[in-house]
C-alpha cells in the first residue's frame, strides 16, 4: 500500500548530504601472524613505483563513508596497455585477509567491497562511482605493461553524511573510556546518517526499523536531526505492506519501496519510535498523520495471539527478529515486545485523544500481561520460558522486564536468577545488549549497566574499533554468522546506543 500524501511528506524532509574531502593519513603494510594483526607505516605511496604484483595499502586514519579518487602517473614509456587493478575497501584490517573467491556464505557476495578496474588512460584520474564504507584501501596491480610503472600520485576520499558536526551536542566525562565510547558511538551514528538512517553503510545500506529505534534515541542526544527521524517514520507509514503492516525495512532506489520482509517485533517498533519522537518534539501533525498506522500494527499483532492472549509461536524463520541467534526461540520476547509497544500505543492514544483505543489497549495490555505471567512463567525455575521446549534466554527475561510484565524487586530477582542460570541462551548482538542495558537502567542498576557497557562496547574499542560493529562476540571478535568477515558490517547503527545511554544517564 502506498500513501502518496505521506510519501510526499517523507521525501520533502530528506536531509542534504554534506561532503568533506579526506586525505590519506598513512601508507601502511598490514600483516598477520599467530599473535594477531600488525600495521606498520611505510614510505609515502606517492613515491612508490608499482609493477605487476605490487600493492599499496592506504589508511585514511578513521572510518568514512564515501567516494574514492585516485590520480595516476606513468613512469617510463607512454602507457601502451591498460592497467588492471584490484581495489579492496575495508572497515577493519581483518577483512583484508579474506579471499573473496573463497566466500560461500548466505549473504550475497556482491556486498564484498572489491572492484577489478581497468585504467585505460595514464596519466589520468579514476573516480569510483560506488559509495564505499572504509578506513583502509588496498590497491593491487594485477597487470601492467612492462614498458612503464604506475605511480599513484594522489588519493583522497569524498566523505558523505547528513549529520552536521556543528550540530553535535558536547559530551563531557572525566573517564577516558566513556569519552572514547561516546566518540565511537557518535561516529557510528554519523556514518550511518545518509539520506535515511541506514543500518550499515557497508551492508545493507537501507532503513531498518529495529536500527532506527536506537538511532533515533542516539540522535536526540547528539545531532538532533529530528526531521530525519520524522522522514523515516513517514516512509514506513507511507509504504506499508498489502495488509497495512509496517515492513521491516524500506528501499529508496529506484523508487522508495517497502521490502517484503516483515517481523512481529519490527512492525510494533513503529509505534515505539513514534512515541519517542512525539515525546521529544510534541509534533501533533506527525502523530495525527501516523496514528492509524500505529493502530493497524496493534491489531495485526493482536491477530497473532492465541485464545489465552499468548503470542503464537511460529516455525517460520525470522517471523520475529529479537537477536541474530538461530537457536533463540522468540515467543516470550515477542510477548514482552507486544507489552512494550502497547504501553507506547496507550500513551499515544491519550495524546491524540482517541479514548476508545486508549481503553481498548489498556484492557489488552492487562490481558497480555496476565497471559505472560500465567502461561510463559515457570514458577519452579522462576523464569520466563519460550516455545514448546520452554527455552530460557536472556532475551525473554529482558523483554518481559522492558514490557513491565514484571517490575521492581521481582524483576531484580529475575535478573539475579538469570545470571546464575548457565543454560540460558545468550545474546549475540550489540542490538540485544542494548536492550539489556536498557533493562538494567530501568531497574536502577545503573552501575551494572555502565560496567557491562564498558566491558562489551569497550571490548570492541580494545579490538581497534573506530566505529561499532554489527556483531561482537567477546570470545571470538572475528566471528561472522554470514561465513566471512568481508560481509560483516563494522559500522552498524544498532551499536550506537552508548551515545544515548552515556549522555542521558551517565553525564
Ligand atoms: C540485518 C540488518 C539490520 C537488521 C536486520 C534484522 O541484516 O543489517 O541491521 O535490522 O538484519
Amino acid at each position: 500500500m502506498k500513501d502518496l500524501r505521506l510519501l510526499k511528506k517523507a521525501t520533502a524532509l530528506f536531509p542534504r548530504l554534506n561532503e568533506k574531502e579526506i586525505a590519506v593519513a598513512e601508507t601502511v603494510s598490514i600483516t598477520r601472524d599467530g599473535k594477531g594483526i600488525k600495521k606498520k607505516s611505510l614510505r609515502d605511496f606517492r613515491t612508490m613505483s608499482l609493477k605487476k604484483g605490487d600493492e599499496v595499502i592506504l589508511d585514511f586514519g578513521g572510518h568514512l563513508v564515501g567516494y574514492l579518487s585516485l590520480d595516476f602517473k606513468n613512469i617510463g614509456a607512454h602507457a601502451d596497455a591498460p592497467v588492471l587493478l584490484r581495489v579492496r575497501f575495508a572497515e577493519r584490517e581483518v577483512e583484508l585477509f579474506e579471499d573473496a573467491s573463497e566466500y560461500s556464505g548466505w549473504v550475497s557476495a556482491s556486498w564484498i567491497q572489491e572492484e577489478l578496474v581497468k585504467v585505460d588512460v595514464v596519466p589520468g584520474r579514476l573516480d569510483f562511482d560506488r559509495r564505499y564504507s572504509f578506513r583502509f584501501v588496498r590497491i593491487e596491480v594485477m597487470d601492467i605493461s612492462s614498458r612503464f610503472d604506475l605511480q599513484i600520485s594522489e588519493a583522497w576520499a569524498k566523505a558523505v553524511t547528513s549529520a552536521r558536526d556543528t550540530d553535535l551536542l558536547p559530551y563531557e566525562s572525566a573517564d577516558p573510556l566513556d569519552r572514547e565510547m561516546d566518540k565511537v558511538a557518535v561516529k557510528t551514528l554519523k556514518d550511518c546518517m545518509q539520506t535515511v538512517f541506514e543500518d550499515g553503510p557497508k551492508r545493507d545500506r537501507r532503513l531498518w526499523i529495529g536500527d532506527l529505534r536506537i538511532q533515533a534515541l542516539a540522535n536526540y542526544e547528539t545531532y538532533r536531526m529530528n526531521d530525519m527521524v520524522k522522514s523515516c517514520l513517514y516512509l514506513f507509514g507511507a509504504l506499508t505492506q498489502e495488509n497495512g503492516r509496517v515492513g521491516a525495512c524500506v528501499f529508496l532506489e529506484p523508487e522508495p519501496e517497502v521490502d517484503d520482509t516483515c517481523m512481529f517485533d519490527y512492525s510494533l517498533f513503529f509505534v515505539v519510535i513514534l512515541r519517542d519522537y512525539y515525546r521529544k518534539t510534541g509534533d501533533q501533525e506527525a502523530l495525527e498523520d501516523l496514528w492509524q498506522v500505529c493502530r493497524r500494527q496493534i491489531s495485526l499483532a493482536r491477530e497473532g495471539l492465541d485464545q489465552h492472549y499468548v503470542v503464537k509461536d511460529l516455525d517460520v524463520l525470522g517471523w520475529c527478529f529479537v537477536d541474530w541467534n538461530l537457536e533463540l526461540n522468540k515467543q516470550a520476547s515477542a510477548q514482552g515486545i507486544f507489552l512494550y509497544a502497547l504501553e507506547a500505543a496507550i500513551e499515544l492514544a491519550e495524546q491524540v485523544g482517541d479514548v476508545l483505543s486508549e481503553e481498548e489497549y489498556a484492557d489488552l495490555y492487562n490481558k497480555v500481561k496476565d497471559a505472560a505471567n500465567t502461561f510463559l512463567y515457570d514458577e519452579k525455575m522462576g523464569m520466563y520460558v519460550s516455545g514448546k521446549d520452554r527455552q530460557i534466554s536472556f532475551a525473554s527475561q529482558i523483554w518481559m522486564i522492558l514490557g513491565n510484565a514484571v517490575e521492581g524487586s521481582a524483576a531484580l530477582r529475575l535478573l539475579e536468577r538469570l545470571n546464575g542460570c548457565d543454560g540460558a541462551v545468550k545474546m549475540v548482538t550489540p542490538y540485544m545488549y542494548h536492550n539489556y542495558i536498557d533493562a538494567l537502567i530501568k531497574l536502577g542498576r545503573k552501575e551494572d549497566a555502565h560496567n557491562l557497557m564498558r566491558q562489551y562496547w569497550g571490548g570492541m574499542i580494545k579490538n581497534g574499533a573506530d566505529t561499532f560493529w554489527e556483531l561482537y562476540n567477546p570470545e571470538n571478535p572475528d566471528e561472522s554468522p554470514y561465513g566471512g568477515t568481508i560481509v560483516n558490517s563494522y559500522c552498524h547503527a544498532w551499536s550506537c546506543g552508548p551515545a544515548y545511554f552515556l549522555r542521558k544517564y551517565f553525564a
